[in-house]
């Protein structure tokens, strides 16, 4: 498929018919040559997409955007880095509701409509911490029995006003180039430039009863209270608050009790 659109937007664009992963494409071609800041490689298909903590990122093909992002921040504040994944996601929070539908923001990296995940964001920190590469992948044109999971959603199904994937991609590229310049006039604070309170206001985590799940499968249940100058989200148990930068996010809403 072209994309004419989202080439004008990226600063360079590469299309793969099909390929393992985008993320892992651009990293190692980031590897061999110097790459521009919004140098975009997107597909049709991925047979080994990735999410994080070595999960997997499915979709049929054609039926999504899938892409990933190149970016050098060079931020003075040093927890710039660290709201790249929830900047994404908010990009594309706003080319969705420019669709006409609702959207709104799971801490740190997902993109639901009425509580199901329509979108995914993976930022990946070279080891040198120079780039970061951000892909993303967007539902587009599943019906519900192409989800992988059942706590999915797609474009269509939620009733979006156009599912034409160069527009979808053009439009996040636009967004994400608007939000991270502000980010980078700003020295990376995302509180001085407003950042931290579109993602506050974004959020469908603040204010949950939640279960924080850490890698060693360790949890704890609290309430989610803010996002932090650094992007990680803070947590009040009953006994302590806790700050949040690494771990999955269960949202408990179906337990949860006035109190
Ligand atoms: C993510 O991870 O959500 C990040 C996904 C990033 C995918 C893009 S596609 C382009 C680029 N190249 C890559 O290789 N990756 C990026 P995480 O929060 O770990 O969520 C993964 C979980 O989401 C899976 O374990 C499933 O439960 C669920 N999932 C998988 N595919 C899905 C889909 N199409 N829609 C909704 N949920 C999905």
């Amino acid at each position: 498929m072209e994309y004419p659109k989202a080439s004008q937007v990226a600063s360079g664009l590469e299309f793969l018919a099909e390929t393992g992963s985008t993320n892992q494409d651009l990293s190692a071609l980031a590897k061999q040559t110097e790459l521009p800041e919004f140098f975009t490689l997107v597909t049709d298909f991925q047979s080994a997409g990735r999410g994080r903590l070595d999960r997997a990122w499915e979709a049929p093909p054609a039926s999504s955007v899938m892409a990933s992002v190149y970016l050098k921040p060079r931020f003075e504040n040093q927890s710039g880095v660290g709201w790249i994944s929830l900047l994404v996601a908010q990009a594309i929070k706003q080319t969705i509701e420019d669709l006409g539908v609702s959207a709104n923001i799971k801490w740190p990296n997902d993109v639901l409509i009425s509580g199901s995940k329509v979108s995914g964001v993976l930022a990946e920190v070279s080891q040198d911490l120079s780039s970061v590469v951000v892909g993303f992948g967007i539902n587009v044109s599943q019906e519900a029995k192409d989800l992988p999971v059942q706590n999915a959603t797609s474009l269509l199904l939620a009733g979006a006003s156009s599912l034409d994937r160069d527009s979808i991609l053009a439009s996040t590229l636009k967004n994400l180039r608007v939000l991270y310049s502000e980010l980078v006039a700003a020295g990376g604070d995302a509180q001085v430039c407003g950042l931290r309170q579109q993602l506050l206001d974004s959020s469908a985590t603040i204010g949950q009863l939640v279960e924080v799940m850490f890698k060693d499968q360790e949890s704890v249940m609290g309430r989610a209270v803010d996002i932090d100058d650094t992007g990680r989200l803070v947590v009040k148990t009953q006994t302590q608050t806790l700050v949040v930068s690494a771990g999955d996010i269960l949202h408990l809403r179906a337990y949860e009790q006035d109190d």
